[in-house]
């Protein structure tokens, strides 16, 4: 942000403003964490913001501060609405295109507010009065907490606040080891810590909170693994079967995608999941190294995300969805082989 964007800030939330906050459709831990610490960090300026999600969003993030006051789109439609049409300004966080909001989108695009966008991630569209766009940053978290030190607010930061910042750094970062995780990224966790963020508690609770059913689904999943050495690459199936047999809970697959890449030499990770109810093949690639999986989802499955971390769709079956994606793999040969 440039200085006349933080003036701006700074005269807008001297008044009370009517205030909307917004994650993407389906959102994780940088998602739910950052809208939270930012509304809580607007609470403590005198504003009243609302945190309005697409839809609903796994058990894991559900114990974090602020929680119980976030408004389910889905759920409660009427009044979402009614809080988007009224508001003033809505800030769009952790994505940076509207389509990612999905039935949100329609109702975005004609409020009269005026949008700020907190975002990491790569080609931002330009629909926002002040785009905060860094695709270097770990996170959207800590990007809000560059955010509140922009407004000189750090000392406003609670222990509620550094909780909610903490998880995001800490999802987002694959718990500090993705090459995004900066001296920077470091700096910020410890004012997090310092400031009350129990680091060891939030990690249990996000992370060792599994269900037997989850385990079992990870146990199918590592089953259907295909390695295909030939192009470091390797992918996951889950039919919308399997997971109906393990009493698939919304959250359950995150992070199965990721133990591709612990396999030795594979750099390349790619998971398909059915979802029949969408008729949809939903897919998360990741890579290591110089191979971008954003541009891969972008050309060929609808997507985008990051350099190493991207999501996409199919609209075709698994079989047909799996073929396509090997045959594609033809063309980047020598990109997964350098
Ligand atoms: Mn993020």
């Amino acid at each position: 942000m440039n200085s006349a964007d933080i003036a701006t800030l700074k005269s807008l939330f001297a008044t009370p403003q009517s205030i909307v906050i917004v994650p993407h459709k389906n959102p994780d831990g940088d998602a739910i964490g950052s809208t939270l610490g930012l509304a809580k960090f607007l609470e403590a300026l005198g504003q009243q913001p609302k945190v309005i999600v697409p839809n609903d969003y796994p058990k894991f993030l559900k114990w974090i501060p602020g929680n119980e006051a976030i408004l389910n789109f889905e759920r409660e439609n009427s009044q979402a609405k009614r809080l988007i049409e009224e508001a003033n300004i809505i800030f769009t966080l952790d994505f940076n295109h509207l389509s990612r909001t999905g039935q949100m989108e329609s109702f975005l695009k004609v409020a009269k507010a005026d949008f700020i966008m907190i975002d990491h991630h790569q080609q931002p569209d330009d629909y926002a009065m002040i785009t905060y766009s860094d695709v270097g940053m770990s996170s959207t978290c800590e990007m809000v907490y560059n955010f509140i030190d922009s407004l000189d607010g750090t000392d406003k930061i609670t222990r509620e606040i550094a909780t909610c910042l903490y998880v995001g750094i800490m999802t987002d970062t694959g718990s500090f080891k993705y090459s995004s995780t900066t001296s920077q990224t470091h700096k910020v966790v410890a004012n997090l810590i310092d400031k009350g963020a129990e680091n060891m508690q939030i990690h249990q609770q996000v992370f060792d909170t599994n269900s037997p059913a989850r385990l079992h689904l990870l146990g199918v999943a590592l089953n259907n693994l295909v390695i295909l050495e030939d192009f470091k690459t390797a992918y996951i199936t889950m039919s919308q079967e399997e997971l109906d047999k393990y009493d698939y809970n919304k959250g359950d697959t995150e992070g199965f995608v990721n133990y591709g890449l612990t396999l030795e030499g594979i750099t390349f990770a790619v998971i398909f999941i059915e979802n029949k109810e969408e008729g949809i093949i939903k897919i998360s690639f990741r890579s290591v190294g110089d191979f971008s999986v954003n541009e891969f989802a972008r050309a060929h499955f609808n997507g985008g995300g990051h350099t190493n971390a991207a999501g996409g769709r199919s609209e075709v079956g698994m079989k047909e969805t799996t073929s396509k994606f090997i045959s594609l793999l033809h063309g980047y040969k020598n990109q997964l082989n350098p």
